[in-house]
């Protein structure tokens, strides 16, 4: 039975890569954070195949006896400061567990294998903020990074840390250069899931409206469950490499509102929404859509959901959710 560490598991991403690595017969060890993280009953729900191991990307001991308690043969780096907005806020720690938290990570693999880090197929959850304010559309593997926030700072960080010990000591480490993947499961800080509860909200008479920053920017959006399945692929090749994950088409945040408010019926969403200075970034990304062909390629991937099933999915859980609670 192959088994699997998971960072990062009470997250969206760990708690769908949780649930195919267990169809697929794998034993799946979760990392989970805190002395109490309320989180974690959900994944336990979800998976109840899965074994929880208590540690943190800001504290190496822990990262050890992670390894040790689980003996795996893949490790996934999903943990991390993951929303934007907050590192700005929240810039040192961001550093500390979206970037230097990769590399501690990468050496507790090295002592845990004893420089024999070929043993551990290890996967980086690398970002497209990395592509930033872009050098070239689309972004595909090739396409210099410049990140213009201090998560993106992070992972790229982790990125080329991660391609430095697949160089300097043979690592089996991949890093996956995701771009943005949602689902009924998003955290309520990103946009797409604060439009889809919003609307949800809106339509059940519960919320008078949507606050937002700016609507222009656009993203190439696709569906979680997708994504988590191009990550196992990634270490299931001969050999290691990086690879872009998008869908290939990008939408703005405007598409996104009348792709939601058309869900629930309602075509004059601009009267639901409200615009407020405080919500803009102090550096934004303005557009990205990215190049996947050679995960399309190499790894036989590419998405089954589109961005329309994408938001009329999220739109419906979440309609459901705030039926049941009113
Ligand atoms: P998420 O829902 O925000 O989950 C982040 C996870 O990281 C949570 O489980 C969180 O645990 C954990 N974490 C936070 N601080 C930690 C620490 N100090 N030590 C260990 N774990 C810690 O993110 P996601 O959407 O699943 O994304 C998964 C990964 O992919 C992240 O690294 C993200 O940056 C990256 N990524 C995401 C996207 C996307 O569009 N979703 C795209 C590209 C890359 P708690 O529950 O304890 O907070
Ligand atoms: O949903 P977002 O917060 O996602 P963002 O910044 O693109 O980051 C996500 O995707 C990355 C991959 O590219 C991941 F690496 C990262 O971990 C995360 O999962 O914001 C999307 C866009 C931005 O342009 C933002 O300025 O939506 C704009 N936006 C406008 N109003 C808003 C809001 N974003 C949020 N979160 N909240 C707003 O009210």
């Amino acid at each position: 039975m192959p088994r699997a560490l998971i960072t990062g598991i009470t997250g969206q991403d760990g708690i769908y890569l949780a649930e195919l690595l267990a169809s697929k017969g794998y034993q799946v060890f979760g990392m989970a954070r805190g002395q109490s993280n309320p989180k974690v009953s959900t994944v336990e729900q979800l998976v109840p195949s899965i074994e929880i191991v208590q540690g943190d990307l800001t504290d190496l001991p822990s990262l050890l006896s992670a390894l040790e308690m689980a003996q795996p043969d893949e490790v996934y780096n999903l943990g991390a400061i993951s929303f934007v907005g907050l590192s700005w806020k929240q810039a040192e720690l961001t550093g500390e567990v979206t970037g230097v938290g990769v590399l501690r990570l990468l050496e507790a693999i090295r002592i845990h294998t004893q420089n024999d880090m070929g043993r551990v197929r290890f996967y980086q959850a690398s970002s497209s903020e990395m592509f930033g304010k872009v050098r070239e559309t689309p972004q595909r593997e090739s396409t210099p990074f410049y990140p213009r926030s201090p998560y993106g700072v992070a992972k790229t960080f982790g990125h080329y840390m991660t391609v430095n010990y697949r160089e300097s000591y043979g690592a089996f480490a991949c890093s996956g250069i995701l771009f943005n993947h949602e689902s009924p499961r998003r955290g309520l800080e990103f946009v797409t899931r604060k439009v889809t509860r919003g609307v949800a909200r809106i339509k059940l008479g519960l919320q008078d409206n949507i606050v937002l920053g700016n609507l222009d920017a656009k993203r190439d959006w696709g569906y979680a469950a997708d994504y988590v399945d191009a990550m196992w692929r990634m270490l299931q090749q001969p050999t290691p490499t990086d690879y872009v994950v998008a869908t290939g088409v990008a939408h703005s945040i405007e598409d996104l509102l009348v792709a939601a408010f058309a869900a629930v019926g309602i075509e004059d969403w601009r009267s639901y929404v409200v615009q407020d200075q405080r919500l803009m970034r102090p550096a934004e990304v303005d557009h990205l859509v990215g190049d996947s062909t050679r995960a399309r390629e190499e790894l036989g991937w590419s998405p089954t959901v589109d961005f329309d099933q994408l938001i009329e999915m999220m739109v419906e859980s979440d309609m459901e959710a705030e039926s049941v609670r009113q």
